[in-house]
């Protein structure tokens, strides 16, 4: 029984000692209920009166020096594993940093929030609206018969019969007049959708923003004085505006609005193609036709509107020859601006 006993703590020792050994199964394996101490101390019962006291010492000796070895191996292997740790963590503060690439605005985006400062500079306020829209909003109620040429699917992104992606930012304006109540002043910048083929200057999505002031009172002179104080903000003190008379469903008179070329002050240059004047918005009075379809009186009401494109502003401004430079997303040429 003593070599038994002995036999047990050699084999302990090397176990607790060995190489990533598990040290709470080999707790188990030798001190636990099952283990083999217990094991040898309950045939203690066959031993003489002599033996007993011998062997128990003995047996008690070798479980306390496992204990022992045990907990000693357990306390290396925590300052082992705080060494790796921080040996792992360890924290080199010479080392150069990770760069932080700072964005830029696009210039679509730019241009619009000057739009729009300009705008609320003025005292409008900005609408937004529905970019998948009902036809009755982006066409009936803004006068546009049903066999115009902007309503052919040719033209438009039809979802259904009678759901669609906006072609302009009016129906915006339609919601705000059905809701409130003149005097309406509002600006409704935004995403527009038409069936084009991508070219220099074509885009199936581009970008609006139109004006609507509707009060008692508003006539022609006031969106000539809005559209000239507009131009000289954006373009230039000296510059000038000229109106030409157009044709749109939902104003009446209609015109096409330029303004004096703001590279060569109207002398005729490249960016203006020799003419002096660049066209760069539509305009009319509100139609008493989309009055009454939005609930407002056109005898007690009258009302001017405007639209331009921002892509269109954006390539006259930083010269670009092309529009599929917008929608590239290459940084190097989104970093100029
Ligand atoms: C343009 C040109 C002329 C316009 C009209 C309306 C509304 F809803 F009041 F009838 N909103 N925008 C309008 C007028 C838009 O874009 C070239």
């Amino acid at each position: 029984m003593k070599d038994t006993l002995l036999k047990i703590r050699d084999e302990a020792e090397l176990a607790i000692e060995a190489p990533g050994a598990d040290l709470e199964a080999l707790r188990i394996k030798y001190l636990g209920k099952k283990g083999e101490l217990t094991a040898v101390l309950r045939g203690m019962g066959q031993l003489s009166a002599e033996e007993r006291p011998v062997i128990g010492a003995l047996a008690n000796e070798i479980r306390a020096d496992i204990e022992a070895k045990l907990e000693a191996r357990k306390g290396a292997a925590a300052a082992e594993a705080l060494e790796a740790k921080l040996k792992s963590e360890k924290l080199d503060v010479t080392v150069p940093g990770t760069k932080i690439e700072v964005g830029k605005m696009h210039p679509i985006s730019l241009v619009q929030r000057q739009l729009e400062e300009i705008f609320l500079g003025m005292g409008y306020e900005i609408a937004e609206g529905p970019e998948v829209e009902l036809d009755y909003y982006n066409f009936q109620a803004l006068n546009i018969p049903e066999d115009h040429p902007a309503r052919d699917t040719q033209d438009t992104f039809y979802i259904t019969d009678n759901i669609l992606l906006r072609s302009q930012t009016s129906p915006v304006q339609v919601r705000t007049m059905e809701k409130k109540r003149p005097p309406i002043k509002i600006i409704s910048p935004g995403r527009v959708y038409r069936s084009d083929a991508v070219d220099a200057t074509h885009s199936p999505l581009f970008h609006q923003v139109e004006g609507l002031v509707v009060d008692k009172g508003v006539t022609m002179g006031d969106l000539k004085g809005t559209l000239e104080t507009f131009a000289k903000t954006m373009f230039g003190e000296d510059t000038r505006i000229r109106f030409r008379p157009h044709h749109f469903p939902f104003t009446e008179p209609s015109a096409e609005v330029d303004v004096s070329c703001f590279a060569c002050g109207g002398k005729g240059c490249r960016l203006c193609k020799g003419e002096g004047w660049i066209e760069i918005l539509g305009a009319g009075m509100v139609h008493p036709n989309v009055l009454r379809s939005c609930g407002i009186d056109p005898e007690e009401y009258s009302g001017f509107a405007f639209g331009l494109g921002v892509e269109r502003i954006v390539m006259l401004k930083y010269h670009i020859d092309d529009m599929r430079h917008l929608y590239e997303n290459d940084v190097r040429f989104l970093h100029q601006f």
